[in-house]
């Protein structure tokens, strides 16, 4: 196959999962064209069948927006032309599914139909597609293309709600993560450099933004500060790090909270953990979570969106409702202190991810799905 995979490459779930499944492809012999205005951060530039095209947008004075989109339709346009692609996969509704679609309009009789897949990730369709200037043209996208994949039977359900649309016409396919890479016992000198020795290690990585409502972390972690000796990474930057820094301070706990910024690695400080934290207030699958579990780390997290499908309560993880410090804390004061539960919870976490989410497990339902589309056999 002859794939062209439209993407953001920023430190996001969506960019990393449309990278990992063009590095899958590539393995497997198919020739794929990654489409974005940067190189994909987790992109590896020296893989066979793999190609990178960069979308030039220009900055024209009369332009307050540059407009991405045009430019992006007109790359996946070319590239479609030079490369002779059959199908263009497009993560995130906005602007990628759009571009997609528009490109395959202006092409027109110029070379056989490509088929347009959108995947669909969460915030696309639950915060960016929800306002009102975004909701018609997201459901545009969906409608429009070939066939649509998302991440968990409950963000398909969710969005079937929100935009009153058949559950049918959404394939659920769940994320996958490289198991040997992401896995138990990686990298053990970087456990001293991030804690003292008896220190437990509590970790979370997210943008930062509301939606993963990092500050929920802080307060947990002060509470499991007065009864365990313990140490909170915090691994990722955005719009909430600022406030974080100074809730630690607040709460006096500055003294054991790291906050290391973006990290482009996260498979060499994921396995340090003994706990992962991901207290979102939304999340449709929790990608880090499983990258966690892969590393055989228990996960206590919200009760939320899809993050029920990627862990089990009380066998890979604890889950608590959205807010509930209180509770996560508990879970995690449990973890800490029972080395018994803390193992038997590590190894289900790892087993779970490869019998569960390995890109052996995944990939071949992917390559049909390609097949299915390209041959009319899915709508
Ligand atoms: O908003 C984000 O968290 C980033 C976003 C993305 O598209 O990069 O993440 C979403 O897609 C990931 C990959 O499918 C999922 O693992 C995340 O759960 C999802 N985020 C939310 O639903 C908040």
């Amino acid at each position: 196959m002859n794939i062209g995979i439209v993407c953001y490459p920023t430190h996001g779930g969506s960019g990393v999962v449309a990278t990992d499944i063009g590095h899958a492809l590539a393995q497997r012999g198919h020739a794929v064209h990654i489409i974005s205005y940067a190189t994909p951060f987790r992109f590896q530039p020296y893989q066979s069948n793999m190609h990178y095209h960069e979308v030039e947008v220009s900055a024209y004075p009369l332009f307050r927006y540059p407009p991405y989109d045009l430019a992006l339709a007109n790359t996946i346009m070319d590239v479609v032309e030079s490369e002779g692609l059959e199908l263009i996969h497009a993560h995130y509704a906005i602007p990628n599914a759009i571009s997609a679609l528009l490109a395959r309009e202006m092409l027109g009789d110029i070379c056989k139909r490509v088929k347009v897949v959108t995947t669909l990730h969460g915030t696309d369709v639950t915060i960016v597609g929800q306002e009102r200037g975004y909701q018609r043209i997201t459901r545009y996208g969906i409608e429009k293309s070939d066939a649509v994949t998302i991440v968990s039977e409950a963000l398909a359900k969710e969005t079937t709600a929100l935009f009153g649309l058949l559950a049918k016409s959404l394939h659920v396919i769940h994320n996958f993560v490289d198991t040997e890479r992401f896995a138990p016992g990686c990298c053990p000198d970087k456990r001293g450099t991030l804690a003292f020795e008896g220190e437990k290690i509590v970790m979370h990585l997210s943008n930062f933004r509301e939606v993963k409502r990092p500050l929920d972390v802080i307060e947990a972690f002060a509470k499991i500060c007065r009864t365990l000796k313990a140490r909170l990474i915090m691994l990722g930057d955005g719009p909430l790090l600022r406030a974080c820094k100074d809730r630690s301070k607040d709460l006096k706990i500055a003294d054991r909270v790291r906050f290391l910024g973006t990290v482009d690695t996260p498979w060499e400080l994921l396995p340090q953990a003994d706990v992962f934290f991901l207290p979102s207030e939304h999340e449709s699958f929790g990608l880090a979570a499983l990258e966690a579990m892969s590393c055989g780390v228990p996960v206590v997290a919200s009760n939320t969106g899809g993050i029920s499908e990627v862990l089990t309560h009380g066998e890979t993880g604890f889950l608590s409702n959205v807010g509930d410090v209180a509770g996560y804390a508990k879970s995690m004061e449990q973890l800490l202190s029972d080395p018994k539960l803390h193992k038997r919870m590590a190894d289900a976490a790892r087993a779970h991810a490869v019998d569960r989410f390995s890109e052996a497990s995944l990939m071949p339902r992917w390559e049909q799905f390609y097949d299915d589309v390209l041959a009319g056999r899915v709508s």
